[in-house]
């Protein structure tokens, strides 16, 4: 059954404007249709904004524990519907099972990690220099935030940049991604129901010419997040710039996995295994490259492609399937091409490199685990981020070849090596420029505790996420107060006695 998708805007579900609809399919079975979607333009935008602004007042003097305990009852809602957000997440989004219902834990833990925020948010308190006087940091909302968020975590994603965003008392602008509109949408209705006053959050579904761009741009968002392509996220950067916005992207990588000739070549093709073909290779985390010693480079790539073409592909739902489908047609098509292009190269194609077009595959987006060998580290391949279950296997003769392979990308999400010898992994680890390095496990899995995000062309400001440098400080300034009670001008700097 479809659902009719609404905005959401000042407490209200409204419809587009101009009264258009797009689809939400399913992608492995293209035939269900998972919702009928508001498709807004810079009208609906602009209500959304407005009533934004009009609840920041009052949302941020709300004091944070009570910001908090809607949070914690948030938390608790997605708790009890974890198993039909799950599906959900499964079907919109085409995750197998395992994956759709981590998807939703890592909303959960980000929930809890944030409420919790509402008792801490801590600010220094530092002596003054001048006597009677006192001096201390606190944190202040910015105000209204527009939150682009993309299909791959639909509500993981929404959760890293909702809850920081509101438990610091801003107040949201958001557009999901067009291709997951329900299950944000439900992930809206639970932190609705967990007591947010109207205004507070704000959802306007569509795309990102017609909705994103808008938001962007509105002169009273003050804060712009945006998860998503590396062009869209650049260009948005400028917008941004040019009209003095705060700003933070994240915006794809090109992880390796570099496995040394001392690894653990188990538990190495586990983790390649996993992060290459994990979520078909739809993270911006995918260990879409495989940096191998030469000494262990061909029984490496033996068993791994043994063990890759054992990998079931087939609807998510399918509790045997280890590989759902990708999220789209354009999605399929650029996989594919990029396949082609691979072989133009002169890479090796060694498993793959298909789609698959029959049976339980006939109406949905199938593509085989790809792999490829005999990549050189400068083939559009081994550059590009293609988003798909498509990996790169690169050789290497050394621990310094490797990681300077490893670096040579405009990218720098996630790195990982696998390695026995303490010594090497520590040289890995201080030498991979990337946002997130991994010693003995894959490229994916970060935890909501720490911030997510990377180097160079990956990312830009404050990452998602908690922990220090995270989202905390994307959502916030500081502002510094200094109290003289002693009655006289004192003067900084200059009255030394
Ligand atoms: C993403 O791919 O955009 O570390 C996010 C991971 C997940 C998050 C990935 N926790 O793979």
């Amino acid at each position: 059954m479809a659902e009719k998708i609404r905005n959401y805007i000042n407490g209200k579900w409204v419809d587009a404007a101009r009264g258009k609809t797009f689809e939400s399919r399913n992608p492995a079975d293209n035939r269900d249709l998972v919702g009928t979607v508001a498709d807004s333009d810079a009208t609906d935008v602009d209500k959304a904004v407005t009533a934004a602004r009009k609840a920041f007042r009052e949302w941020s003097l709300t004091p944070a524990p009570h910001r908090g305990e809607i949070l914690y009852r948030a938390a608790e809602l997605l708790v009890k519907r974890k198993k039909e957000l799950g599906e959900l997440v499964c079907r919109e989004m085409g995750k197998v099972m395992p994956e759709a219902m981590g998807d939703v834990q890592e909303a959960i833990d980000m929930t809890y990690y944030m409420a919790g925020e509402g008792r801490r948010l801590s600010g220094e308190t530092v002596p003054s220099e001048l006597p009677n006087k006192d001096a201390k940091s606190v944190r202040v909302p910015i105000g209204v935030v527009a939150q682009i968020t993309p299909w791959n975590f639909p509500i993981a994603i929404p959760s890293w940049k909702m809850t920081p965003a509101l438990i610091t008392g801003n107040t949201v602008v958001f557009k999901p991604a067009e291709e997951t509109p329900v299950c944000a949408t439900r992930f809206v209705e639970i932190l609705i129901e967990a007591g947010l006053p109207p205004g507070v959050l704000n959802m306007v579904h569509g795309f990102g010419e017609t909705a994103g761009e808008p938001m962007v741009r509105h002169p009273e968002v003050d804060v712009v997040s945006f998860t998503g392509s590396n062009p869209v996220g650049e260009r948005l950067a400028g917008i941004c710039g040019s009209m003095h916005k705060h700003f933070t992207m994240e915006t794809g990588g090109k992880n390796p996995i570099i496995i040394m000739d001392d690894a653990n070549l188990e538990l190495a093709i586990e983790g390649a295994i996993w992060g290459g073909f994990g979520t078909s290779g739809q993270r911006c985390t995918a260990a879409s490259r495989l940096i191998v010693h030469e000494a262990v480079h061909d029984r490496f790539v033996k068993m791994f492609s043994e063990r890759a073409a054992l990998l079931r592909v087939g609807p998510g739902s399918d509790k045997k399937t280890e590989i759902g489908p990708v999220i789209s047609e354009a999605q399929y098509r650029r996989i594919l091409d990029y396949i082609e292009v691979g072989k133009k190269e002169g890479a090796k194609l060694i498993l793959g490199g298909n789609a698959l077009k029959k049976g339980k595959h006939a109406n949905g987006y199938f593509i085989e685990p790809t792999i490829f060998i005999d990549v050189q580290p400068k083939m559009r391949i081994a550059q590009e981020e293609i988003f798909g279950p498509v990996v790169a296997v690169l050789r290497a003769r050394n621990l310094r070849e490797a990681i300077d392979i490893a670096n040579d990308v405009p990218f720098g999400l996630s790195a990982a090596i696998y390695s026995q010898d303490v010594n090497k992994t520590a040289v890995a680890e201080r030498d991979l420029n990337t946002g997130l390095v991994y010693i003995n496990a894959s490229t994916i899995g970060a935890e909501i505790q720490l911030p997510f995000g990377g180097t160079k062309r990956t990312g830009l400001g404050p990452r998602d996420a908690g922990g220090r440098g995270g989202a905390l400080d994307l959502y916030t300034q500081w502002k510094i107060i200094y109290r003289d009670y002693s009655g006289r001008l004192q003067k900084a700097q200059i009255d030394k006695e």
